[in-house]
């Protein structure tokens, strides 16, 4: 079926800031919509959001000139085309925009449309995305969840240096009990807040946003509240962090300004090295800058047989920087974002390219989302296990889960669930 036109509009995401919406229309009448995340803490390496700095304008962050060049360029260029070559169409797309990071278009105008051509195949096929993103339709692994209980660093105003405390329930037999376990550490974590008067506000991603006075007060306060919920902290539920810790690093230097302190890279290596020793954490992203590899294969080699390591600012979601991670072994797990690459093919390349060194995927959502759901199709049409989203609160993120639960009614028994088996893939790996 062919593409009649294209078309893109501005909405606006979970923090109410400026994004692109495009639509691909079929010759059949068939439509198919994109909707385009937005990050806070993006890392240097990813494709460039075009807005148009016009602080006249919704203080610069409007996205008018992306979706002109929507309009403009890429929609003459995929009228007549097949909607069901999303490989062709993606590349044709880059090579229209004709830069290494899409920043003449705008990844955000390439990933809108590359979105809903994804969208209009499905809905032309009138099959479910997760069945037409996946090779042969064959793809049926519900994701493990990761989700935030506390939140900080660039999304909460730096109250906290680290930026997410997340929530793994690694001991659940499915989807839908990760999901309730998950409900009662947020409800018993939201009394003890509020007993302690600790309770400041949301993060944007609407996990918890308490005052504590250190790191390690947090800590305390996620492994009590996992036990509190009546949960064995490790066994049953563990930890995930993302340091996020690019945004950290300055001058050579990691600084934890809540803490007081500051560290050379080899101090917060042991410093990392410490809090996964002392806490049950099973999961930590980015915890060292995006340049600072000699930390992250130093780190990688110590616990990546049994923690998840995960390049978030590290990689991009950027094939490049994953192939060269995978040869230097800085990690075991690559966090994969639509749009710090730009289209839905090459985040497709980039799954692929870290299932076969043996890593884990994990699909994640940005910290300005909308109330879209593409990534809950993407984590179980690709097997990847693992998805994060944010917290437990707010339709933006519900959203996600929730779909979830809409593909495993629509896989009619035929959905598979590992859950926290997926890291013994990290066992079989040659860390050295
Ligand atoms: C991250 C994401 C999501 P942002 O760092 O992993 O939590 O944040 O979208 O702001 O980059
Ligand atoms: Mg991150």
């Amino acid at each position: 079926m062919k593409i009649l036109s294209v078309d893109a509009y501005q909405i606006f995401d979970s923090r109410g800031q400026p994004t692109v919406e495009a639509v691909v229309i079929l010759e059949n009448g068939v439509q198919g919509i994109g909707l385009v995340p937005s990050g806070a803490s993006t890392g240097q390496f990813e494709a460039l959001e075009l807005r148009d700095g016009d602080k006249a304008r919704f203080l610069g962050k409007s996205v008018y000139q992306a979706i002109t060049n929507i309009k403009t360029e890429l929609a003459p260029a995929l009228k007549g085309k097949s909607v069901n070559q999303q490989s062709e169409l993606d590349k044709l797309m880059c090579e229209i925009d004709g830069t290494a990071n899409k920043s003449r278009l705008g990844a955000n105008a390439i990933l809108g449309v590359s979105l809903a051509i994804a969208d209009a195949n499905a809905k032309n096929h009138g099959l479910p995305l997760f069945k037409t993103l996946s090779p042969n339709c064959s793809a049926n692994l519900l994701p493990l969840p990761e989700i935030q209980l506390v939140g900080g660093g660039a999304h909460a105003q730096w109250r906290t240096d680290i930026q997410d405390f997340l929530l793994i329930v690694n001991g659940a037999k499915t989807y839908n009990e990760t999901l309730e376990v998950t409900y009662n550490i947020y409800r018993t974590a939201e009394m003890m807040l509020k007993e302690r008067g600790l309770l400041a506000g949301a993060a944007d991603e609407g996990g918890f946003w308490p005052t504590f006075d250190s790191h390690e007060a947090i800590f305390e306060f996620v492994v009590e509240a996992i036990a509190m919920a009546g949960y064995q902290p490790g066994i049953e539920v563990s930890i995930s962090l993302d340091i996020a810790a690019s945004d950290l690093y300055a001058n050579g230097r990691y600084h934890l300004p809540l803490d007081g302190k500051s560290y050379t890279s080899e101090e917060f290596l042991a410093l990392m090295l410490d809090w996964c020793e002392r806490y049950p954490v099973l999961s930590i992203e980015d915890p060292f800058a995006d340049t600072d590899f000699a930390a992250w294969k130093a780190f990688t080699h110590a616990v990546g047989d049994r923690i998840q390591v995960i390049g978030d600012d590290l990689f991009t979601t950027n094939l490049t920087r994953i192939e060269l991670g995978i040869e230097q072994k800085l990690a075991n797990s690559v966090l994969i974002k639509l749009n710090q690459v730009g289209t839905v093919s090459e985040t497709l390349q980039a799954i692929a390219m870290t299932q076969e060194a043996g890593w884990l995927p994990v699909v994640s959502a940005r910290s300005g989302e909308t109330e879209d759901a593409f990534i809950s199709h993407l984590a179980v049409a690709t097997n990847s296990g693992q998805l994060k989203v944010g917290s437990f609160t707010r339709s933006e993120r519900m959203v996600k889960w929730n779909e979830v639960i809409r593909i495993e009614r629509a896989l009619e028994g035929q959905a598979n669930f590992v859950g926290g088996d997926i890291f013994n893939k990290l066992r079989e790996l040659e860390l050295v």
